[in-house]
């Protein structure tokens, strides 16, 4: 089976910890503030408390105080911030667990990759794939010589075409293009006899090949859509030769 992954997708790492990390490392060690500065900015914190924080140690640091705990929770207290950003208590709470010899750049970073949003739908503009439809009247299937291509558009619930028919041997792609639009509308591609088994973001293509042997073959959604998802199938047909 050959794939063809035309969109990486990651998932960022969740950064509060980060955040609480590179800022209860600053506060025991104010050089490394210039290391995080270097990488982020208050405004790429995720938590708002956290971005306050960093600026009022950004402030002092600039006047040339030395910025601890104390000096910190003081400045909070005089600039009627500190119940803002949860207390005293939870300022504390920042030095917990930091490692004596913190690579805060690491934790810098970490944030810093957080900021990367993850694409949830793939605009239809964007989508460049050579074999991507976005009409159910596009679909279909055309041949050369024994190769075979599927045009397939997968939209809540079915597949179109559904039951394709194909001779034994063929050398089949089926490109499937999940046409919806909506968040979290995946759609799965299954064809569990040839270990085929793809899942389509939404406004994605993507193709899967294969070469045909004779018999009846259920194809199916493997991506829980909607209600009607259970109906989201079709059968492959191969005739012999
Ligand atoms: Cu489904």
């Amino acid at each position: 089976m050959e794939l063809d992954l035309m969109f990486l997708k990651k998932t960022p790492p969740h950064s509060l910890e980060a955040e609480r990390t590179v800022l209860g490392g600053i506060l025991v060690q104010n050089q490394a503030l210039n290391t995080v500065l270097a990488t982020i900015s208050p405004e790429d914190l995720y938590k708002d408390a956290h971005r306050i924080v960093l600026e009022r140690i950004v402030a002092l640091v600039d006047k040339g105080i030395a910025v601890d705990l104390l000096a910190l929770t003081e400045d909070l207290q005089r600039s009627g911030l500190l119940e803002e950003v949860g207390g005293a208590s939870y300022l504390a709470s920042l030095l917990d667990g930091v490692p004596r010899n913190l690579n805060v750049e690491y934790y810098a970073q970490i944030i810093k990759a957080d900021k990367v949003k993850p694409i949830e739908v793939y605009p239809k503009e964007e989508n460049k794939h050579p074999l991507a439809i976005w009409d159910v009247a596009d679909a279909g299937i055309t041949r050369q010589g024994n190769r075979v291509t599927v045009k397939m558009v997968a939209v809540r619930s079915s597949f179109t075409p559904m039951n394709f028919e194909v001779q034994e041997g063929d050398i089949v792609t089926v490109a499937v293009t999940n046409i919806e639009q909506t968040t979290d509308e995946l759609h799965g591609f299954g064809l569990l006899d040839y270990n085929i088994n793809i899942v389509v973001d939404p406004g994605e293509t993507k193709t899967v090949t294969f070469t045909a042997r004779k018999g009846v073959y259920p194809y199916y959604c493997t991506n829980f859509c909607s209600a009607l998802h259970q109906e989201m199938q079709s059968y492959l047909i191969v005739k012999p030769r």
